[in-house]
């Protein structure tokens, strides 16, 4: 495939794409290559969406979501995910050791820790300390951008033209406990389609989640969409959908100006598509050798 080794991913992550890309450049699979990218923020202290650091639930706790998809449409899950790092590798172990696709919970953590995953406490000291403040006023709106610090979504395409893809997160910040958003949800947050491409979203997962955003990228794709195309389309579903009504976000709190969903798609031939509801969504590129961040182009401006 002319296009390449190709990592994409949701915001400011480069130390992410350069993980996965040392696993494409030694003519590794693209699913090892987003695994290896999604444990990059996961470890991260500073990265507050995601894995260890991750802002917890108004309760308190860190509580994560990760899904994980291959070039065979196989598929694991896991949601609410307590006391486990690397929740995107326990959406793979999911995958490849159960039957199932998508494991919760207590059980998410009881299967976990049977394959010999650590139990470990996610909360991290400024994590908790942002929440006690927050516990202050406790008045729950949607954060926006989160820019340099946020959910992760990877897509890959490896040497041999495979895609996979890998999404990530402590879900919003001060959820209430037992929430669980897009990005775990196969369709959702992520979906891959190895004949046509692949998808991921971030930000309000609720926005995402009733327009199966990812899937919907990759089937406007398959009607011949550029990615580009694909991701506005996704975004004018959402914002003329009926959860958006005279500017007002109908079900949550507060209005479109205070509501933020990225979405970021890939092809077969190696175009990249970005584009969300407000400014301030951006994603970063490794292709041919150059990473680089880049600025997805809104519906506000
Ligand atoms: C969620 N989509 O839990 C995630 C949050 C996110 O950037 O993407 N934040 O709804």
């Amino acid at each position: 495939y002319a296009s390449g080794p190709l990592v994409v991913s949701t915001w400011n992550q480069p130390k992410a794409n350069a993980a996965a890309e040392a696993v494409l450049s030694r003519g590794g699979r693209a699913l090892d290559a987003v695994e290896a990218g999604a444990r990059v923020p996961e470890a991260d202290p500073n990265d507050t969406s995601v894995g260890y650091g991750g802002l917890p639930d108004r309760d308190g706790r860190v509580t994560l979501d990760a899904c994980i998809m291959d070039e065979r449409g196989n598929c694991g899950s896991v949601t609410y995910l307590e006391h486990i790092m690397h929740a995107i590798s326990v959406a793979r172990a999911v995958m490849e050791k159960t039957p199932h696709v998508m494991i919760s919970g207590e059980g998410a953590l009881k299967f976990a820790l049977s394959q010999g995953f650590k139990k470990e406490n996610l909360l991290t000291k400024s994590s908790e300390a942002a929440w006690r403040e927050w516990m202050k006023t406790a008045k729950y709106k949607p954060q926006v951008n989160i820019e340099r610090h946020d959910t992760i979504g990877m897509l890959a395409m490896d040497t041999k033209g495979d895609f996979s893809g890998a999404c990530t997160t402590s879900g919003l910040a001060y959820k209430m406990n037992g929430r669980v958003g897009d990005s775990p949800i196969i369709g959702s947050g992520l979906f891959v389609d190895n004949t046509i491409g692949a998808a991921c979203a971030t930000g309000l997962g609720e926005l995402v989640m009733r327009t199966c955003g990812s899937f919907l990228a990759v089937e406007l794709m398959r009607q011949g969409k550029t990615p580009q195309q694909a991701c506005e389309e996704v975004i004018n579903r959402i914002v003329k959908g009926p959860s958006i009504k005279d500017g007002k976000y109908v079900d949550g709190q507060g209005n479109l100006n205070d509501v933020q969903v990225g979405v970021l798609a890939v092809n077969r031939q190696g175009e990249i598509g970005a584009y969300s509801i407000q400014t301030g969504f951006n994603y970063t590129v490794s292709q041919n050798g150059r990473t680089e961040v880049r600025e997805a182009k809104s519906f506000l401006s």
